[in-house]
């Protein structure tokens, strides 16, 4: 089964690949369908956002849709960046967004977050949704080549002492809010 994955962040679409390796659930991804408009997302939740964004992909191209909203929730900031996680700094590039967050939590504030990821299902029969998420810290500063966004910053509770960004691919995709809610995907296309 193919699906169009409506992202246009690469990171993500590499996860999901692998992510959805061996299942029988492959994606091409809009840039490999040379759509390289903006998606809209002006919602105010996860799901909001990766239910408006499958829809609109599946409204211009007609195919099954599967998109990702995510981000990472701070519960000393009350959730915040949240849903605006990719534009948490005015320059909404991942160096400035990650010395932004470590510039609010100062000492005193609580550090413990979570990554969310919801996906959207759009265009097989009846709108589904599932999501993930992974519990951590955040750290007091950045280490690790991997991943993207946050990663540098986030310590997952299940592999203390090293960030996201210190794992490999395997070992993140393994644990992640993104690896769980994809993981349900098979299952949501009745594949399993
Ligand atoms: P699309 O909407 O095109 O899929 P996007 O990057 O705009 O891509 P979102 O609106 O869902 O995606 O914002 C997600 C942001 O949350 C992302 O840009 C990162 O800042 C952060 N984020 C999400 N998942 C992450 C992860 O696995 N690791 C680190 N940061 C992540």
């Amino acid at each position: 089964m193919q699906l169009v994955f409506a992202t246009h962040n690469a990171h993500k679409a590499d996860e999901v690949r692998a992510i959805l390796a061996g299942t029988g659930v492959t994606v091409r991804t809009l840039a490999d369908l040379g759509y390289h408009e903006e998606v809209p997302e002006t919602g105010s939740t996860f799901i909001a956002n990766a239910l408006q964004k499958a829809h609109h992909v599946h409204a211009a191209l007609g195919l099954p849709c599967v998109a990702d909203d995510s981000g990472l929730e701070v519960d000393g900031l009350g959730g915040a960046p949240g849903v605006h996680s990719k534009r948490f700094s005015p320059e909404a590039t991942a160096e400035a967004n990650n010395r932004l967050l470590l510039q609010k939590l100062t000492p005193g504030v609580d550090r413990t977050a979570r990554f969310r990821c919801v996906l959207a299902l759009v265009g097989v029969g009846e709108d589904r949704t599932a999501d993930g998420s992974c519990e951590g810290r955040i750290a007091l500063s950045e280490s690790g080549e991997g991943g993207f966004g946050y990663d540098p910053l986030f310590v997952p509770d299940e592999t203390p002492g090293r960030s996201m960004a210190e794992l490999t691919a395997d070992e993140k995709n393994a644990i992640s809010h993104r690896g769980r809610a994809f993981r349900q995907l098979p299952a949501l296309l009745g594949l399993s």
